[in-house]
Protein backbone atom coordinates (compact mmCIF):
# COMPACT_ATOMS: atom_id res chain seq x y z
CA UNK A 1 0.00 0.00 0.00
CA UNK A 2 1.41 3.30 -0.89
CA UNK A 3 1.74 6.19 1.60
CA UNK A 4 -0.18 9.50 1.35
CA UNK A 5 2.23 11.75 0.34
CA UNK A 6 2.96 14.80 3.35
CA UNK A 7 2.92 18.53 2.45
CA UNK A 8 6.83 18.59 2.92
CA UNK A 9 6.78 16.05 0.62
CA UNK A 10 4.45 17.51 -2.01
CA UNK A 11 6.33 20.63 -2.11
CA UNK A 12 9.67 18.99 -2.73
CA UNK A 13 8.50 16.50 -4.88
CA UNK A 14 6.94 19.70 -7.25
CA UNK A 15 8.99 21.91 -6.51
CA UNK A 16 11.21 21.81 -10.36
CA UNK A 17 7.57 21.61 -11.83
CA UNK A 18 5.85 24.91 -10.37
CA UNK A 19 7.38 28.03 -11.77
CA UNK A 20 8.25 30.10 -8.81
CA UNK A 21 9.35 27.58 -6.34
CA UNK A 22 12.42 27.61 -5.24
CA UNK A 23 14.77 26.03 -2.33
CA UNK A 24 13.54 29.39 -0.37
CA UNK A 25 10.20 29.03 -1.38
CA UNK A 26 10.05 25.15 -0.16
CA UNK A 27 11.43 26.54 2.98
CA UNK A 28 8.77 29.15 3.51
CA UNK A 29 6.06 26.56 2.83
CA UNK A 30 6.91 24.56 5.76
CA UNK A 31 7.25 26.99 7.83
CA UNK A 32 4.03 27.92 7.42
CA UNK A 33 3.09 24.39 8.28
CA UNK A 34 4.60 23.75 11.45
CA UNK A 35 3.37 27.50 12.38
CA UNK A 36 -0.36 26.12 11.54
CA UNK A 37 0.60 23.04 13.99
CA UNK A 38 1.55 24.63 16.96
CA UNK A 39 -1.32 27.10 16.40
CA UNK A 40 -3.89 24.38 15.89
CA UNK A 41 -2.87 22.86 18.52
CA UNK A 42 -3.85 25.87 21.30
CA UNK A 43 -7.00 26.33 19.18
CA UNK A 44 -8.08 22.46 20.08
CA UNK A 45 -6.78 23.10 23.33
CA UNK A 46 -8.57 26.80 23.84
CA UNK A 47 -10.90 25.30 26.41
CA UNK A 48 -8.80 23.80 28.66
CA UNK A 49 -6.43 26.02 29.02
CA UNK A 50 -6.70 29.84 29.77
CA UNK A 51 -5.87 31.42 25.89
CA UNK A 52 -9.74 32.17 25.27
CA UNK A 53 -11.17 35.45 25.57
CA UNK A 54 -10.02 39.21 24.89
CA UNK A 55 -6.44 40.12 25.10
CA UNK A 56 -7.40 43.40 26.39
CA UNK A 57 -5.85 45.05 23.49
CA UNK A 58 -7.27 46.37 20.08
CA UNK A 59 -5.42 46.09 17.02
CA UNK A 60 -5.12 48.66 14.11
CA UNK A 61 -8.60 48.23 12.56
CA UNK A 62 -9.85 49.10 16.14
CA UNK A 63 -10.90 45.47 16.68
CA UNK A 64 -10.82 43.78 20.42
CA UNK A 65 -8.06 41.46 20.08
CA UNK A 66 -8.68 37.85 21.24
CA UNK A 67 -5.50 35.37 23.22
CA UNK A 68 -5.73 33.53 20.75
CA UNK A 69 -5.28 36.22 17.60
CA UNK A 70 -2.47 37.20 19.37
CA UNK A 71 -0.86 33.74 20.01
CA UNK A 72 -1.30 32.92 16.11
CA UNK A 73 0.24 36.40 15.15
CA UNK A 74 3.40 36.03 17.06
CA UNK A 75 3.96 32.02 16.36
CA UNK A 76 3.58 32.74 12.72
CA UNK A 77 6.24 36.08 13.47
CA UNK A 78 8.41 33.86 15.32
CA UNK A 79 8.76 31.10 12.65
CA UNK A 80 8.63 32.73 9.48
CA UNK A 81 10.95 35.56 10.27
CA UNK A 82 13.72 32.58 11.95
CA UNK A 83 13.98 31.35 8.17
CA UNK A 84 16.19 32.90 6.32
CA UNK A 85 13.58 33.16 3.39
CA UNK A 86 11.46 35.58 4.18
CA UNK A 87 12.52 39.54 4.63
CA UNK A 88 8.88 41.22 5.45
CA UNK A 89 6.12 40.43 7.06
CA UNK A 90 2.41 42.60 7.11
CA UNK A 91 -0.54 41.01 9.39
CA UNK A 92 -3.57 42.43 10.23
CA UNK A 93 -2.99 42.17 13.96
CA UNK A 94 0.11 44.94 13.62
CA UNK A 95 0.03 48.56 12.48
CA UNK A 96 3.02 48.33 10.54
CA UNK A 97 5.19 46.02 8.22
CA UNK A 98 7.59 44.10 10.43
CA UNK A 99 10.95 44.20 8.80
CA UNK A 100 12.79 40.48 9.22
CA UNK A 101 17.03 39.47 8.92
CA UNK A 102 19.98 40.53 10.97
CA UNK A 103 19.84 44.34 10.20
CA UNK A 104 16.22 44.44 10.88
CA UNK A 105 16.41 46.33 7.32
CA UNK A 106 14.77 43.31 5.33
CA UNK A 107 18.14 43.24 3.37
CA UNK A 108 17.65 39.54 2.74
CA UNK A 109 15.25 37.09 1.96
CA UNK A 110 13.87 36.89 -0.61
CA UNK A 111 9.89 36.62 0.18
CA UNK A 112 7.64 38.81 1.86
CA UNK A 113 4.50 37.46 3.74
CA UNK A 114 0.84 38.84 3.79
CA UNK A 115 -0.99 37.03 6.88
CA UNK A 116 -4.12 37.36 8.84
CA UNK A 117 -3.22 34.49 11.78
CA UNK A 118 -6.68 33.89 12.98
CA UNK A 119 -9.31 34.95 10.75
CA UNK A 120 -13.08 35.29 11.93
CA UNK A 121 -11.99 36.28 15.63
CA UNK A 122 -15.60 36.18 16.78
CA UNK A 123 -15.89 32.30 16.31
CA UNK A 124 -12.84 32.06 18.67
CA UNK A 125 -14.15 31.52 21.98
CA UNK A 126 -17.37 29.63 20.32
CA UNK A 127 -15.77 26.80 19.15
CA UNK A 128 -16.81 27.80 15.64
CA UNK A 129 -13.93 27.01 12.78
CA UNK A 130 -11.27 29.93 12.49
CA UNK A 131 -8.79 29.99 10.25
CA UNK A 132 -5.53 31.35 9.00
CA UNK A 133 -5.19 33.13 5.41
CA UNK A 134 -1.04 33.32 3.54
CA UNK A 135 0.05 35.24 0.78
CA UNK A 136 3.35 35.19 -0.60
CA UNK A 137 5.21 37.83 -3.05
CA UNK A 138 8.69 38.34 -4.38
CA UNK A 139 10.62 41.23 -2.69
CA UNK A 140 10.83 44.01 -5.68
CA UNK A 141 14.15 45.82 -3.74
CA UNK A 142 17.22 43.68 -5.00
CA UNK A 143 18.77 41.82 -2.41
CA UNK A 144 20.89 43.88 -0.28
CA UNK A 145 18.86 47.01 0.00
CA UNK A 146 16.22 48.05 2.74
CA UNK A 147 12.48 46.75 2.09
CA UNK A 148 10.49 49.50 0.38
CA UNK A 149 6.82 49.94 1.16
CA UNK A 150 6.36 49.31 -2.72
CA UNK A 151 7.58 45.74 -1.87
CA UNK A 152 4.38 45.08 0.61
CA UNK A 153 1.67 46.64 -1.82
CA UNK A 154 2.02 44.66 -4.87
CA UNK A 155 -1.12 43.35 -6.71
CA UNK A 156 -2.80 39.70 -6.06
CA UNK A 157 -1.29 39.04 -9.71
CA UNK A 158 2.38 38.99 -8.19
CA UNK A 159 1.55 36.22 -5.02
CA UNK A 160 3.68 33.43 -5.67
CA UNK A 161 1.71 31.01 -3.60
CA UNK A 162 -1.59 31.60 -1.09
CA UNK A 163 -3.33 29.55 0.68
CA UNK A 164 -5.65 29.08 4.30
CA UNK A 165 -5.51 26.89 7.04
CA UNK A 166 -9.07 25.98 8.47
CA UNK A 167 -9.40 24.84 12.14
CA UNK A 168 -12.24 23.15 11.41
CA UNK A 169 -14.01 19.52 12.26
CA UNK A 170 -9.88 18.53 11.17
CA UNK A 171 -7.55 21.01 10.38
CA UNK A 172 -6.67 21.81 6.28
CA UNK A 173 -3.67 23.29 4.71
CA UNK A 174 -5.09 24.80 0.96
CA UNK A 175 -2.51 26.37 -1.42
CA UNK A 176 -1.72 27.23 -4.72
CA UNK A 177 1.75 27.85 -6.37
CA UNK A 178 -0.11 28.83 -9.83
CA UNK A 179 -0.07 25.25 -10.91
CA UNK A 180 -3.67 24.44 -9.25
CA UNK A 181 -5.11 23.59 -5.61
CA UNK A 182 -4.34 21.32 -3.63
CA UNK A 183 -5.54 20.79 0.12
CA UNK A 184 -3.95 18.45 2.95
CA UNK A 185 -5.26 16.98 5.87
CA UNK A 186 -3.77 17.08 9.25
CA UNK A 187 -3.79 13.48 11.21
CA UNK A 188 -3.15 14.92 14.83
CA UNK A 189 -1.92 11.56 15.45
CA UNK A 190 1.25 11.92 13.50
CA UNK A 191 1.08 15.42 13.53
CA UNK A 192 1.62 15.81 9.91
CA UNK A 193 -0.49 17.26 6.79
CA UNK A 194 -1.45 14.57 4.32
CA UNK A 195 -2.48 15.56 0.53
CA UNK A 196 -5.56 14.75 0.92
CA UNK A 197 -7.64 16.57 -1.54
CA UNK A 198 -5.32 16.92 -5.00
CA UNK A 199 -6.53 19.31 -7.74
CA UNK A 200 -9.39 20.80 -6.10
CA UNK A 201 -11.60 22.56 -8.06
CA UNK A 202 -15.01 24.45 -7.59
CA UNK A 203 -17.82 21.92 -8.75
CA UNK A 204 -20.03 22.51 -12.03
CA UNK A 205 -23.06 24.34 -10.28
CA UNK A 206 -23.33 25.25 -6.93
CA UNK A 207 -26.63 26.51 -4.83
CA UNK A 208 -25.04 28.58 -1.61
CA UNK A 209 -24.94 31.92 -1.28
CA UNK A 210 -22.79 33.47 2.04
CA UNK A 211 -23.60 36.89 3.05
CA UNK A 212 -24.14 38.62 6.60
CA UNK A 213 -27.87 38.67 6.37
CA UNK A 214 -28.15 42.34 8.01
CA UNK A 215 -25.93 44.25 5.64
CA UNK A 216 -27.72 42.91 2.94
CA UNK A 217 -29.88 45.86 3.62
CA UNK A 218 -27.24 48.57 3.00
CA UNK A 219 -25.36 46.94 0.62
CA UNK A 220 -25.69 47.89 -3.15
CA UNK A 221 -28.66 47.33 -5.86
CA UNK A 222 -26.46 44.78 -7.63
CA UNK A 223 -26.25 42.76 -4.85
CA UNK A 224 -29.54 43.66 -3.39
CA UNK A 225 -30.90 42.10 -6.68
CA UNK A 226 -28.78 38.72 -6.46
CA UNK A 227 -29.60 37.77 -2.83
CA UNK A 228 -33.55 38.21 -3.66
CA UNK A 229 -33.43 36.12 -6.68
CA UNK A 230 -31.33 33.57 -4.99
CA UNK A 231 -34.10 33.59 -1.99
CA UNK A 232 -36.33 33.18 -4.39
CA UNK A 233 -34.80 30.26 -6.20
CA UNK A 234 -35.20 28.45 -2.38
CA UNK A 235 -37.61 25.93 -4.11
CA UNK A 236 -34.84 24.99 -6.66
CA UNK A 237 -32.57 23.78 -3.72
CA UNK A 238 -30.62 27.40 -3.12
CA UNK A 239 -29.77 28.00 0.37
CA UNK A 240 -28.11 30.50 2.66
CA UNK A 241 -25.23 29.57 4.26
CA UNK A 242 -23.29 31.80 6.46
CA UNK A 243 -20.70 31.08 9.49
CA UNK A 244 -18.77 34.12 9.99
CA UNK A 245 -15.15 33.13 9.19
CA UNK A 246 -14.03 33.71 5.69
CA UNK A 247 -11.69 30.46 5.35
CA UNK A 248 -14.51 28.58 6.90
CA UNK A 249 -17.23 29.93 4.68
CA UNK A 250 -14.78 30.05 1.27
CA UNK A 251 -14.11 26.34 1.71
CA UNK A 252 -17.28 24.87 2.18
CA UNK A 253 -18.56 27.00 -1.10
CA UNK A 254 -15.66 25.42 -2.93
CA UNK A 255 -16.60 21.62 -2.16
CA UNK A 256 -20.58 22.56 -2.20
CA UNK A 257 -20.62 25.28 -5.13
CA UNK A 258 -21.38 29.00 -3.62
CA UNK A 259 -20.73 32.67 -3.48
CA UNK A 260 -19.52 34.16 -0.81
CA UNK A 261 -20.34 38.35 -0.50
CA UNK A 262 -18.98 40.83 1.71
CA UNK A 263 -20.53 43.62 -0.15
CA UNK A 264 -20.11 47.48 -0.39
CA UNK A 265 -22.35 48.98 2.24
CA UNK A 266 -23.67 52.99 2.23
CA UNK A 267 -21.86 53.19 5.59
CA UNK A 268 -19.00 51.35 4.41
CA UNK A 269 -17.98 51.56 0.88
CA UNK A 270 -15.25 49.53 0.99
CA UNK A 271 -16.59 47.02 2.68
CA UNK A 272 -14.96 44.98 5.50
CA UNK A 273 -12.26 42.59 4.52
CA UNK A 274 -9.17 43.29 3.97
CA UNK A 275 -7.30 43.50 0.21
CA UNK A 276 -3.70 42.08 0.69
CA UNK A 277 -4.14 39.62 3.52
CA UNK A 278 -7.82 38.00 3.19
CA UNK A 279 -9.22 38.68 -0.79
CA UNK A 280 -6.47 38.50 -2.74
CA UNK A 281 -5.14 35.33 -1.59
CA UNK A 282 -8.32 33.29 -1.48
CA UNK A 283 -9.09 35.21 -4.90
CA UNK A 284 -5.97 33.40 -6.26
CA UNK A 285 -7.46 30.10 -4.98
CA UNK A 286 -10.47 30.59 -6.24
CA UNK A 287 -9.18 31.32 -9.29
CA UNK A 288 -7.04 28.52 -9.59
CA UNK A 289 -10.09 26.02 -8.98
CA UNK A 290 -12.22 27.73 -11.49
CA UNK A 291 -13.64 30.63 -9.96
CA UNK A 292 -13.91 33.72 -9.95
CA UNK A 293 -13.68 37.18 -7.54
CA UNK A 294 -14.58 40.48 -7.68
CA UNK A 295 -15.09 43.75 -6.26
CA UNK A 296 -17.61 46.15 -7.88
CA UNK A 297 -16.30 46.99 -10.68
CA UNK A 298 -13.44 44.03 -11.49
CA UNK A 299 -10.93 41.20 -10.90
CA UNK A 300 -9.60 41.45 -6.89
CA UNK A 301 -6.47 39.82 -8.38
CA UNK A 302 -5.59 43.03 -10.40
CA UNK A 303 -5.89 45.61 -7.53
CA UNK A 304 -3.20 47.52 -6.69
CA UNK A 305 -3.33 48.31 -2.78
CA UNK A 306 -2.10 51.88 -1.62
CA UNK A 307 -1.64 50.33 2.26
CA UNK A 308 -1.16 47.13 4.12
CA UNK A 309 -5.00 47.51 5.83
CA UNK A 310 -6.76 48.37 2.55
CA UNK A 311 -9.86 46.91 2.48
CA UNK A 312 -12.05 45.71 -0.37
CA UNK A 313 -16.02 45.36 -1.28
CA UNK A 314 -15.32 41.35 -1.71
CA UNK A 315 -17.53 38.87 -4.10
CA UNK A 316 -15.95 35.01 -4.17
CA UNK A 317 -17.05 31.59 -5.66
CA UNK A 318 -18.36 29.59 -8.35
CA UNK A 319 -18.18 31.53 -11.51
CA UNK A 320 -21.82 31.34 -12.62
CA UNK A 321 -22.83 32.82 -9.18
CA UNK A 322 -20.13 35.81 -9.38
CA UNK A 323 -20.98 36.13 -12.94
CA UNK A 324 -24.93 35.97 -11.52
CA UNK A 325 -23.96 39.03 -9.14
CA UNK A 326 -22.11 40.85 -12.13
CA UNK A 327 -25.10 40.64 -14.63
CA UNK A 328 -27.10 42.44 -11.69
CA UNK A 329 -24.92 45.40 -11.88
CA UNK A 330 -25.76 45.78 -15.30
CA UNK A 331 -30.06 45.95 -14.43
CA UNK A 332 -29.76 46.02 -10.62
CA UNK A 333 -33.32 46.89 -10.98
CA UNK A 334 -33.87 42.91 -11.83
CA UNK A 335 -33.60 40.04 -9.18
CA UNK A 336 -31.11 37.52 -10.69
CA UNK A 337 -32.82 33.93 -12.17
CA UNK A 338 -30.68 31.81 -9.57
CA UNK A 339 -32.54 28.72 -10.52
CA UNK A 340 -32.09 29.33 -14.42
CA UNK A 341 -29.62 26.93 -15.69
CA UNK A 342 -29.71 30.13 -18.59
CA UNK A 343 -28.03 32.45 -15.76
CA UNK A 344 -25.00 30.80 -16.46
CA UNK A 345 -23.83 31.84 -19.54
CA UNK A 346 -24.06 35.73 -18.05
CA UNK A 347 -27.30 36.13 -16.40
CA UNK A 348 -30.95 36.47 -17.24
CA UNK A 349 -33.22 38.52 -15.18
CA UNK A 350 -36.70 38.53 -13.95
CA UNK A 351 -38.89 41.42 -15.45
P1 LIG B 1 -11.62 39.34 11.35
O1 LIG B 1 -10.39 39.34 10.52
O2 LIG B 1 -11.64 40.41 12.37
O3 LIG B 1 -11.92 38.00 11.91
O4 LIG B 1 -12.81 39.75 10.35
C1 LIG B 1 -12.99 39.03 9.17
C2 LIG B 1 -14.23 38.21 9.30
C3 LIG B 1 -14.37 37.16 8.23
O5 LIG B 1 -13.79 35.95 8.60
C4 LIG B 1 -15.84 37.02 8.14
O6 LIG B 1 -16.25 36.51 6.92
C5 LIG B 1 -16.34 38.40 8.39
O7 LIG B 1 -15.32 39.06 9.12
C6 LIG B 1 -17.58 38.42 9.19
O8 LIG B 1 -17.97 39.73 9.38
P2 LIG B 1 -19.43 40.07 9.96
O9 LIG B 1 -19.39 39.67 11.39
O10 LIG B 1 -19.57 41.52 9.73
O11 LIG B 1 -20.41 39.25 9.16
MG1 LIG C 1 -9.39 38.55 9.30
Amino acid sequence: MSKAQTFGEFIMDRQAEFPFVSGQLTRLLTDIGVAAKIVNQQVNRAGLTSILGASGNTNIQNEQQQKLDVFADDTFMRILSAGKSVCGIGSEEREDFVLCGESGEGRTGKYIVLIDPLDGSSNIDVNVSIGTIFSIVRRITPMGEPLSEADFLQPGTAQVAAGYILYGSSTMLLCTTGSGVNGFTLDPAVGEFFLSHPAMTFPNRGNTYSINDAVKAKSNSATQAFVDGCREAVDAGFRGRYIGSLVADFHRNLIHGGIYLYPSTTDKPQGKLRLLYECAPLAWIAEQAGGLAVDDSGRIMDKVPESLHDRSPYYVGIRHLVEGLQACRLAPEDAYVANDPAAASGGEHLH
